[in-house]
Order: C-alpha cells, then sequence, then structure tokens
C-alpha cells in the first residue's frame, strides 16, 4: 500500500457562490485514484461540472486526499431494467420493490415525496425504513458517499457484458449503488437525477440487485436526490462514516469476476 498509496478525489460546483452561501447545487463527483491517474480524473471532474445541464457553475472545489487505509473490493450488484412509460407506473414500481426490499409502504411513500420536492438536494437523505423519519440532519447537504470508485480493469470487463450501459453516468451510479447496498444496515436505496434532461433512475437493494426505472421523473424536471432506507436503531454517526470515509473498489481484485 506505501508504494502505491491511493488518492481520493472529490468534486463540488455550485452556481451564485459556494453552496454554503446559498449557492444552488450543480453537479458533484467522487473517484478514487493510484498517483498516476490523479490529474486525469481531476480533468474528468472539471468537464463534468463545466457545461451541465443544471446551469452555469461559478464555484467548483476539487480536494485530493491521499488515503491511508486497506483496499476492500466490492463486486458490482446485478443490474436489471424495468420497463414503463409513464411517471406513475414507474413510481408504482419504485414503490413496489421498495417494500419487496422489506421497507414499510409508509416510510417508501415518504421517500418518493422527498425526492419529488427536493430541488437542490446535494447528498442523501437517510431515513428509518419503518417510520420514515429522516435520521441526518444535513438537511440540503444530505450525506454525500465518497471513496469509492471501479476498479478500471473491472469496468472494462463489466461494460463488455452491459454495452448500452457503458456512461459514466451509470458507472458512477452503480458504483454507489453498490457500496451503499454493501453496509448490513440499508435495506433499500431510492434515486433519480436531479438533471433536467436525465428521467432513469433506480431502486438498489442487497436483496434485488439495482433496477433501473426509465421514468421516474418528466423531462425538464430539476427535481431529485437520493434516500438509503435504513434498519432502525442503528448507529447513524457510525453509518455516516461508512458512507464517507470507507474506501471501496467496485469490481474484482486482479480484474476478472
Ligand atoms: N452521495 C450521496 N448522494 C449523492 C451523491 C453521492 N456521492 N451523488 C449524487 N447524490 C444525490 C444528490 O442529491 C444529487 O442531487 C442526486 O443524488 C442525483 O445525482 O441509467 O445521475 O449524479 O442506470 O444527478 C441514476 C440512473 C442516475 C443511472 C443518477 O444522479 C442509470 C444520477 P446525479
Ligand atoms: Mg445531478
Amino acid at each position: 500500500m506505501l508504494e502505491n498509496p491511493l488518492y481520493s478525489i472529490r468534486m463540488r460546483a455550485a452556481e451564485g457562490g459556494p453552496h454554503e452561501q446559498g449557492g444552488r447545487h450543480i453537479s458533484g463527483g467522487e473517484r478514487l485514484a493510484r498517483e498516476s491517474e490523479v490529474q486525469l480524473l481531476v480533468a474528468e471532474l472539471l468537464t463534468k461540472s463545466m457545461g451541465h445541464s443544471r446551469g452555469n457553475a461559478d464555484f467548483i472545489q476539487v480536494v485530493v486526499e491521499k488515503m491511508p487505509y486497506a483496499e476492500v473490493y466490492v463486486p458490482p450488484l446485478p443490474v436489471a431494467t424495468e420497463g414503463g412509460h409513464q411517471v406513475d407506473v414507474c413510481r408504482a414500481k419504485a414503490l413496489n420493490l421498495l417494500v419487496e426490499s422489506g421497507v414499510s409502504r409508509a416510510a417508501a411513500e415518504l421517500g418518493l415525496n422527498e425526492l419529488q420536492q427536493s430541488e437542490d438536494l446535494r447528498g442523501a437523505i437517510i431515513m428509518d425504513a419503518v417510520t420514515g423519519t429522516r435520521l441526518d440532519k444535513r438537511e440540503q447537504k444530505g450525506v454525500r458517499v465518497s471513496r469509492m470508485d471501479w476498479d478500471a480493469s473491472s469496468h472494462e470487463e463489466w461494460v463488455k457484458i452491459h454495452v448500452p450501459l457503458g456512461s459514466l453516468r451509470v458507472r458512477e451510479a452503480l458504483a454507489l449503488a453498490t457500496k451503499v447496498a454493501y453496509s448490513p444496515y440499508t435495506l433499500a436505496e431510492l434515486c433519480w437525477s436531479d438533471d433536467p434532461d436525465y428521467v432513469t433512475g433506480y431502486v438498489a437493494s442487497d436483496k434485488l440487485g439495482y433496477r433501473r426505472i426509465p421514468h421516474l421523473k418528466k423531462l425538464g424536471e430539476s427535481t431529485g436526490g437520493r434516500v438509503f432506507f435504513v434498519q432502525p436503531g442503528l448507529d447513524v454517526d457510525e453509518y455516516i462514516h461508512y458512507l464517507e470515509k470507507t474506501p471501496i473498489w467496485i469490481g474484482w481484485e486482479g480484474g476478472r469476476p
């Protein structure tokens, strides 16, 4: 590990000043890099933040940190794509998948409502899977999962057998969903993008895998975000620490399944 250190790279971008001074969230991103890849990945994150469909960022922050940790490899969740073109049909499907994953119907409905109302959520909402109570106290900031990334050769292999899913967006979403589902405290995740030009979202869980749902909102809307439904009674600080700090490689050590 010492000869080949790991770096965490995190980006956040806002319009109208920094987030903490009231700027509107435009984009964020988190990657892991070997030393030789740091410059390239910083450039990729800058590209992601500029020319974004949510607006023109005038505040962009990139943080690069050397990581003192051992490495853990987690294989990606299996992926399936559901049918359905109407938003209400797709939302009903998401609700059912959440309930099948062990979330109460009441909490699942509250989660869907939260995302329907969020236009400027920067991270995820942590929600009690039984009562639907919000457990993090982060408001618009939410909890940002970081320190996860695909192992590059594992991703190459994965794309060969999932040819239409080669985009950076799916790459990032599946890495995040896999890290979140890997925690024993997560029952399920609900996500759709806050980008007005992207309407596909997903429900993910250890039980059901990553289930893509084609129309969780109407084209042109800037609502969206993420809800992590968790076991009641968990230690919330410990859970947030795992999400923010524990480095996870998605893939297979050595590159092959
Ligand atoms: N940690 C926690 N929450 C996050 C993170 C993160 N690292 N990144 C994004 N979010 C939250 C935040 O509230 C964003 O506003 C919201 O999720 C949406 O982020 O076709 O593109 O990056 O299989 O816009 C899913 C479907 C796409 C992909 C999701 O999300 C597919 C997407 P975006
Ligand atoms: Mg977005």
